[in-house]
């Protein structure tokens, strides 16, 4: 393929529009950040006031990313999205995302729903993979937030998928994930098998954990006086 040489004036104006879309690119993934950003911070407010004020931390750890560029290009092309800023905003949901990891499933639908009570969170699509899992096994509860953020030019709403799931189900996620990638999505029969009992194996593990801890802090008998 021949390409023309282009003279100054126009290399400018090519260079000048490349700076724009790189410019923009940049601007529209901050809003994904700072959406993300008022997130964690209304879940650390949350962890801190459990832990200050009712002795207990029901959040064994928060993760946070943005989604990378590579990324969104490829779930544009996946899903066939018009390559505009308008229709990414429209149809990929999770730019932002954040993980929040639970020590039980109980602590998982209480965060939730302490997050989702906020006046200034609106709920747009849960999807409870606890209720529901996955055919593979794959529990978690996600849910799109959308937060306010207050920019300069005034606010803007931004959506940002958050999932909520136990110490198991995250150790499930992230070994079935990596799995996943190392025979890039063709896992062969008898290993799907055996991560979807592995899926069931710590679902009862949580079930388990969970009566665990109410037995070990349910309130002591109170033996009678004369025994
Ligand atoms: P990453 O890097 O974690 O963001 P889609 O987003 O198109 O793939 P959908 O239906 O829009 O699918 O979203 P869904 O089902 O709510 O789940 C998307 C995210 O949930 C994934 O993000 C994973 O993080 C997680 N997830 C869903 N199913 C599975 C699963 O079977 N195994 C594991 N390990 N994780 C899962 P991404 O974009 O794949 O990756």
């Amino acid at each position: 393929m021949s390409t023309v040489p282009l003279d100054d004036d126009a290399l400018n104006q090519t260079l000048s529009e490349a700076r724009e879309l790189r410019d923009e690119f940049q601007r529209f993934l901050h809003e994904y950040e700072f959406g993300m950003r008022e997130i964690e911070t209304k879940i650390s407010i949350l962890r801190d006031e459990f832990t200050h004020h009712h002795s207990y931390n029901p959040i064994e750890h928060v993760k946070s990313r943005v989604k990378s560029p590579d990324s969104i290009v490829e779930k544009i092309a996946r899903r066939g999205i018009e390559p505009d800023f308008a229709s990414i905003r429209q149809h990929i949901t999770d730019i932002a995302g954040v993980r929040v990891t639970c020590s039980f499933v109980a602590d998982v639908y209480r965060l939730f729903d302490l997050l989702t009570a906020q006046d200034d969170v609106t709920v747009r699509i849960v999807k409870d993979y606890i209720a529901a899992p996955k055919p593979n096994g794959y529990r978690s509860l996600h849910a799109i937030l959308e937060v306010p953020v207050f920019l300069s030019s005034g606010p803007i709403m931004v959506p940002v998928e958050v999932q909520f799931r136990t110490i198991a189900m995250d150790f499930w996620a992230s070994l079935e994930h990596k799995i996943h990638y190392k025979f890039q999505g063709q896992v062969p029969a008898h290993l799907v098998g055996d991560l979807t009992a592995a899926a069931e194996a710590a679902s009862e593990l949580d079930a388990r954990m969970e009566r665990l801890h109410h037995e070990a802090h349910a309130p002591l008998a109170v033996l009678p006086l004369d025994v």
